[in-house]
């Protein structure tokens, strides 16, 4: 696959929190979607918050209004009250969130992948499904899902046609996932051509539910690829300051790569 264009920063941010693959139903009120409205109503005054993608287990456009989906648009306005600034990079599961609902969210949407410098260092941010280029099914439905040619026809459908897609698209996600030995992981070559060319940018992402920080040695300089927890009934969060870096709620695997 072309390798995507890695520009310069696009946010120069002090510090900021990152999560991905809360995976939250949109039309259920779960412990999980308790545990992030407590976890907005907890961030720090004016701390900017990274969502890369797979919020929400699924998205079938923004004229679905759902009691759940407002009662997360109050969480984050009064965050945003307090001082907060929401980035959304979407991810396989809600890339179909639009316009219409991140500015009601107050969320600005961000391209995948994306450049950013916080606390003076320079990650490339991405979802994370672009680097597992082994599944190549996955990879040519998301090639013709992404065309916005498709996404209109899809949105285009009356709601009850576009929730039983969802639904049906959800069973065969479980059964193909059931059929594999291993959730499919990041194709380590593509992360390596992806490494060389956001020099000397850190990785980040989610997406494989595989929370690690990985070194390699890229051209002989050191180079990390950071691993974004999904979420269960509690909070899991990267924070990024002034004094580092700092994982809660979870102990990133340390991953040597030669
Ligand atoms: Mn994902």
């Amino acid at each position: 696959m072309a390798l995507p264009a890695f520009e310069a920063p696009r946010l120069r941010l002090p510090r900021a929190a990152f999560v991905s693959d809360l995976h939250l139903d949109i039309d259920r009120d779960t412990p999980r979607l308790h545990a992030f409205r407590e976890w907005l109503a907890q961030r720090p005054a004016e701390e900017p918050i990274f969502l890369l993608g797979d919020i929400f287990e699924y998205w079938i456009g923004d004229d679905w209004t759902h009691p759940v989906v407002e009662t997360l648009i109050d969480a984050c306005a009064a965050a945003r009250a307090r001082g907060a600034a929401f980035y959304f990079l979407a991810g396989n599961r809600d890339f179909l969130v639009g316009e219409t609902f991140a500015a009601r969210a107050g969320w600005e949407m961000l391209p995948d992948p994306v450049t950013v410098e916080i606390a003076g260092i320079a990650f490339v941010l991405t979802h994370g499904d672009l680097l597992c280029t082994d599944d190549h099914a996955y990879q040519t439905w998301r090639a013709q899902a992404r065309q916005p040619a498709a996404q209109a026809a899809f949105l285009a459908q009356p709601l009850p046609a576009r929730i039983a897609f969802a639904q049906r698209s959800r069973e065969q996600s479980r059964a193909y996932q059931g059929e594999l030995e291993a959730p499919i992981d990041v194709n380590e070559e593509e992360v390596r051509r992806w490494l060389e060319a956001c020099r000397p940018a850190v990785l980040l992402h989610g997406h494989t539910h595989r929370c690690a920080v990985h070194h390699y040695a890229i051209a002989g300089e050191p180079r990390e690829r950071w691993v974004l927890p999904e979420w269960h009934d509690t909070a899991r969060w990267l924070e990024i300051g002034p004094d580092g870096a700092t994982w809660h709620g979870v102990t990133p695997a340390r991953v040597e790569h030669s």
